[in-house]
């Protein structure tokens, strides 16, 4: 049983980057004023006290003996994993061991982790969920503005907006509360969505553009194309703050919006209106989410939008500009702080060597003793016990096998590792795989800090007691270390004291956190990275003076339209596209354990037009089976009119043969390393 530690104490909800404010009192949840969802919460974070008492809570170490988890001491269990990975290490080298994280994990579990794996394990081999999620939208920011922060501007710049375009996000269903901050948009006729789907957020939209998945590229362009041919080109701030508008155009010139709607199914008509919502607002906002990111060419896709965003002058300029919608809890901070492949902590590059030289400094160590860059997220994945290829596994705050791409092809992945080793705080799908189980503490039950998607740095603060037998991942990190042979002072397990770590190790780097402190944060300072001393007021609006390259500018980025990896053909003549519903929160580790989540959404769902069911013998409520290239899912008819006749959509959440991930396409952005969630052909045939 959970024991109450405090009546009500003021923190964040556990699931999504919007980090909603609430008041726990024990499990019991209320919503409470807080910028980002001004008092509303929804029905994923009203209900998320569940977790806190669900009966399927880890309690106990687990350790698989003869094909069976069975419960182990803590001892024993640690010693088992130090024991196998200085084997490994022995044996094959430091990179055998491969290390997983999440966007999910506070900012010290982030930042602890990638040092584990950079000073204790001394491997390459680590990267995260987040490579699934904002990471098209980061290289395409920084490539454009020098640095990535999500929304380099607070939440209110957009409730101000009189014009805001919205691409590829749903947020009426995967951020409820944010739907307000777009009502004034909304209201003035000025919120335009760009969804192959008629979403509840489209239902609002002044504007839906409603385009064949993977055609967002050339829409961009078509949009870019009637600003310039209609004149609405900010000439002066084109010229006085950006480079390279010229080759950018020179792409967008052959891209005319009746070409376009030929590609994109969008009505030449609507492109130039939208144009013209946009150059006619006094501010204006575009943002992206994984609609139009989850793609081969995602970073081009998004570049794309950038310079739209550009020739429009919004960028840098108070009450208007380009923002990427981030989705996990953490995915701002979980992004910054060295558990990406290439990185170190405060957004350094691994590969340059002053970087290297500071980190190391912090941590003690010698700079040559770090690994250099690893592979990335599903490239890791895909590489799990190959020859060459890591022969152990550590993750921390992700589900794999039901959320990666091609995932029956990952799950194959996992069961060829000598050992698997998942922290989680339920059996989640990858930890019923695993050799070793490790149960942790959950949000409600730690202290951490967390960036929300505004890039504002806010604490979560412990409110209940966790269950007997539970350790912080912290902590878990730390014995792990110890038995590794690391210095106990090196790995920390009180959150205060990573975070006071994290801020020298940040600071001087992009994302500077060294003048956060504990004190300023519980005051209620409004504090947005980066914040590079104690008297530093902090940083909500970025690039109000100058861009972060070096010559101070934006650059435009020549794109140009290729389409999906995957076309489609006889064989399988569908677009299949993935994403979320309201009710479940990712891989459904969490959200399928909430009794009122799953009476209201029990099951996987396939939206299709009614002519497709029709054409492929399918009516409402039967199951059917989709098939890709890489496997095949089942899941049960929706029809829904207002499809896109060759596109379907099924959500990611459930598990087992219902995951939409069997069908999914790893083909991967060639910056961003992002698979294309988005898009992959299929076809429809009758469950027998
Ligand atoms: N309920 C709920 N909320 C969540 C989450 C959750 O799992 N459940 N997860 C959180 C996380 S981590 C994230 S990243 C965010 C994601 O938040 P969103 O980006 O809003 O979520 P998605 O449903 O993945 O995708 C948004 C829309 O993209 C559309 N789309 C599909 N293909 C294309 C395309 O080619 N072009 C365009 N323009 N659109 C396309 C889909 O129809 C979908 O409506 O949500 C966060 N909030
Ligand atoms: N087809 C398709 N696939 C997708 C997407 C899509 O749109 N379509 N979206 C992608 C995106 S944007 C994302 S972000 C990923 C997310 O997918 P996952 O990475 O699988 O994310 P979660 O389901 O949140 O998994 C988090 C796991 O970590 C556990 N956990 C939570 N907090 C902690 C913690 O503090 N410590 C530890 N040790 N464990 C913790 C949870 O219980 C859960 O089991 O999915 C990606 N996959
Ligand atoms: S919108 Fe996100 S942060 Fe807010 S209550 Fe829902 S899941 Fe939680
Ligand atoms: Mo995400």
């Amino acid at each position: 049983m959970t024991n109450v530690a405090a009546p009500a104490v003021d923190t964040h909800c556990p699931y999504c980057a919007l980090q909603c404010g609430m008041r726990l009192s024990g499990a019991r949840v209320e919503p409470r004023e807080f910028p980002t969802n001004r008092g509303g919460l929804c029905q994923k974070g009203w209900t998320s006290g569940a977790l806190l008492t669900t009966a399927h809570r880890l309690t106990t170490p687990l350790v698989r003996v003869g094909g069976e988890l069975v419960s182990a001491s803590w001892d024993d269990a640690l010693d088992l994993i130090a024991r196998k990975l200085s084997a490994l290490r022995a044996e094959h080298g430091p990179d055998s061991v491969a290390v997983f994280g999440g966007g999910g994990l506070t900012t010290e579990k982030c930042y602890l982790l990638g040092k584990f794996a950079r000073v204790a394990l001394g491997t390459s081999q680590i990267d995260y969920n987040g490579r699934f999620c904002m990471s098209s939208a980061a290289a395409a920011g920084t490539r454009a503005f020098g640095l990535d922060r999500g929304m380099p501007f607070p939440i209110t710049d957009v409730t101000r907006a009189d014009v805001v375009l919205l691409a590829g996000a749903n947020p009426a269903e995967t951020m409820p509360p944010f739907l307000q901050h777009v009502r004034n948009a909304a209201n003035s006729g000025g919120l335009i969505v760009v969804d192959p789907r008629r979403t509840p957020t489209a239902e609002q939209a002044t504007l839906h553009l409603q385009p064949r998945p993977g055609t967002d590229l050339a829409l961009a362009l078509g949009i870019l194309h009637a600003v310039v041919a209609d004149g609405h080109v900010r000439g002066d701030y084109v010229a006085e703050r950006t480079t390279g508008f010229e080759a950018a155009w020179r792409i967008a010139a052959a891209w005319w919006p009746e070409r376009v709607e030929r590609v994109t199914g969008v009505a030449a008509a609507d492109q130039r209106r939208a144009a013209a919502l946009l150059a006619g607002a006094d501010r204006a906002v575009v943002l992206t989410g994984r609609g139009t990111e989850q793609h081969a060419r995602g970073t081009d896709t998004v570049s794309a939008w950038i310079n739209l965003a550009l020739a429009l002058g919004l960028p840098g300029v108070a009450g208007s500009g380009y923002g990427c919608l981030t989705g996990q809890g953490n995915g701002q901070g979980g992004r910054e702080h060295g558990q990406k492949a290439d990185q170190l902590p405060g957004y350094r590059r691994i590969d340059d060597p002053a970087a290297r030289a500071h980190v190391a400094g912090v941590w003690g160590v010698d700079p040559d003793s770090l690994p250099g860059v690893g592979r990335s997220a599903y490239e890791l994945l895909d590489a799990l016990g190959t020859e060459g290829g890591p022969k152990a596994l550590l993750v921390f705050g992700s589900n794999v096998v039901v959320s990666a791409p091609r995932a029956g092809h990952v799950a194959d992945r996992l069961s060829a590792l000598d050992l698997l080793v998942v922290a989680d705080f339920v059996l989640s799908e990858t930890a019923r795989r695993a050799d070793v189980v490790l149960p942790v503490t959950q949000w409600a039950e730690e202290d951490g800090t967390l960036t929300n998607l505004e890039g504002r740095i806010l604490r979560r603060v412990k409110s209940v007691d966790p269950p007997d037998g539970v350790r912080s991942d912290l902590s878990v990190l730390r014995g792990l270390a110890v038995r590794l042979g690391q210095p106990a002072h090196r790995f920390p397990d009180d959150p205060d004291e990573v975070f006071a770590e994290l801020r020298r190790a940040s600071r001087g780097g992009p994302a500077d956190y060294s003048g956060i402190t504990p004190e300023r944060l519980s005051a209620g300072e409004e504090l947005f990275w980066p914040v590079p001393d104690e008297d530093h007021p902090g940083t909500p609006r970025m690039f109000l003076d100058s861009f972060a390259h070096p010559d101070g500018r934006a650059r435009f980025v020549p794109v140009d339209h290729s389409g999906p990896a995957e076309p489609v053909d006889d064989e399988y003549p569908l677009i299949a596209t993935t994403g979320r519903v309201l009710q479940h929160y990712q891989s459904g580790a969490q959200t399928r354990l909430v009794p009122e989540l799953v009476d209201a959404v029990p099951e996987v769902h396939v939206e299709v037009h009614p002519d497709t069911a029709a054409r492929a013998g399918l009516v409402e409520g039967a199951w059917a089976r989709v098939v890709s290239r890489r496997g095949a899912t089942r899941a049960r008819v929706r029809l829904v009119a207002s499809a896109r006749q060759d596109t379907v959509f099924l959500p990611f959440h459930f598990p087992g043969a219902q995951r939409a991930n069997l069908l999914t396409n790893p083909a991967l952005d060639p910056t961003s390393r992002m698979p294309e969630f988005k898009v992959c052909a299929v076809r429809l045939e009758v469950m027998t």
